[in-house]
């Protein structure tokens, strides 16, 4: 595939080389993000030239920033919401002169995703993450002592320590946040930036909830094909866009991947896509994430991607979170191995698919 990319951490904070990604045979995106500016704050273009000049030194491109993350405060709805509002869209503009295309983000509160294991152990001995509902039935701050605790020194995008280190205070001043006041918050920053990212040529593509259902009492508004249709209207535009996430989706067995790909492929919404495939385990939507190759995990990830080739997709795409393998030890589902046997997997699908033609 074209538009074929690797998440990357940043030489200070990965322990994978740009030279690594660029052996990956049909790698040719950076999936990339400056992870030291406190959410907020305005990208500075010293940061964002350094980083590409980085990238395109060893080959590869940058287009894709996962992810310019939201501040709580537009989230909640508070009045200093404006000033984050404007820090962004500086963030887009100072974005777009450095050649970024689609900004990922999600907008889920206080947590990015949630996983109750980080080393859950398949037959063959690989690890990956896992989720359980029994274990988001206490308190929070377990989780996170959890995460913290098995992510091998490494900080995971979302769970960052001094943001989560005032959780208490967050949930307080989510109380009054249910889910049709985080949609008109939603809508209210969308209004404020889309229109920038239509001068600048940026597109956003908001991820997925993951898993996609509430909570710790905290709402979710990207969930399903309903939630989709709801933010698209939100503010009509092609640059309001989705990330669609496989493994996020797929994780409510009630969501048709394919059905939504063809659906918002079709109607220009989907500028990103991170393939990945889960299995199910019992009956009340606990999963483990798997390799990507379909036998291995619950997703048809054929159907998937012919989904994505019938509808004419030629955004960027990357493989998600992948399993550690062969005594890697890296950031929990960021290891290299892994990620790049679903690399092989999903151009070998997508030859085959253009070869059918
Ligand atoms: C990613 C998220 O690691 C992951 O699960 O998919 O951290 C993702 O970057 C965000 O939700 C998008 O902002
Ligand atoms: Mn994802």
């Amino acid at each position: 595939m074209k538009n074929m990319g690797f998440r990357w951490y940043g030489s200070n904070s990965d322990s994978i080389s740009l030279q690594d990604i660029r052996q990956i045979p049909g790698t040719t995106q950076v999936v990339g993000a400056l992870f030291d500016i406190p959410v907020g704050e305005v990208w500075p273009e010293d940061r964002i030239a350094a980083l590409k000049k980085e990238v395109e030194d060893a080959g590869l491109k940058l287009e894709v920033i996962e992810s310019v993350n939201i501040h709580d405060d537009i989230k909640i709805g508070l009045p200093t919401r404006d000033k984050y509002i404007e820090n962004y869209k500086q963030t887009i503009r100072n974005l777009a002169k450095y050649g970024i295309k689609v900004i990922c983000y999600n907008f889920m509160p206080i947590f990015d995703w949630v996983r109750t294991n980080l080393h859950f152990k398949l037959e063959d001995g690989s690890t990956d993450l896992a989720f359980e509902h029994r274990f988001v039935e206490g308190d929070p701050e377990d989780i996170i002592r959890s995460v913290q605790e098995n992510s091998n020194g490494y900080v995971l995008p979302g769970w960052e320590p001094e943001r989560l280190a005032e959780v208490r205070r967050l949930f307080d001043a989510y109380k009054d946040v249910d889910a049709k006041k985080l949609t008109e918050n939603f809508k209210y920053f969308l209004d404020a930036i889309i229109p920038v990212c239509e001068e600048c040529d940026v597109r956003m593509a908001i991820h997925p909830d993951d898993p996609p259902r509430p909570l710790f009492g905290l709402p979710r508004i990207y969930k399903n094909r309903e939630d989709m249709l709801t933010i698209e209207k939100l503010h009509e535009s092609r640059y309001n866009g989705f990330t669609i996430c496989t493994g996020s989706l797929g994780e409510n067995p009630n969501n048709d991947v394919p059905a939504l790909i063809r659906e918002f492929v079709k109607k220009d919404r989907v500028p990103f896509v991170h393939a990945r495939n889960i299995k199910f385990m019992g009956n009340e939507g606990d999963f483990h994430e798997a390799a990507h190759l379909s036998s291995e995990g619950s997703l048809d990830m054929y159907e998937i991607m012919k989904a994505l080739h019938d509808s004419g997709f030629d955004g960027y795409i990357r493989p998600d979170h992948g399993r550690d393998i062969w005594g890697e030890n890296g950031r929990p589902g960021y290891g290299l191995y892994d990620r790049a046997l679903g690399i092989a997997y999903l151009n070998g699908l997508w030859e085959a698919l253009e070869k059918n033609d």
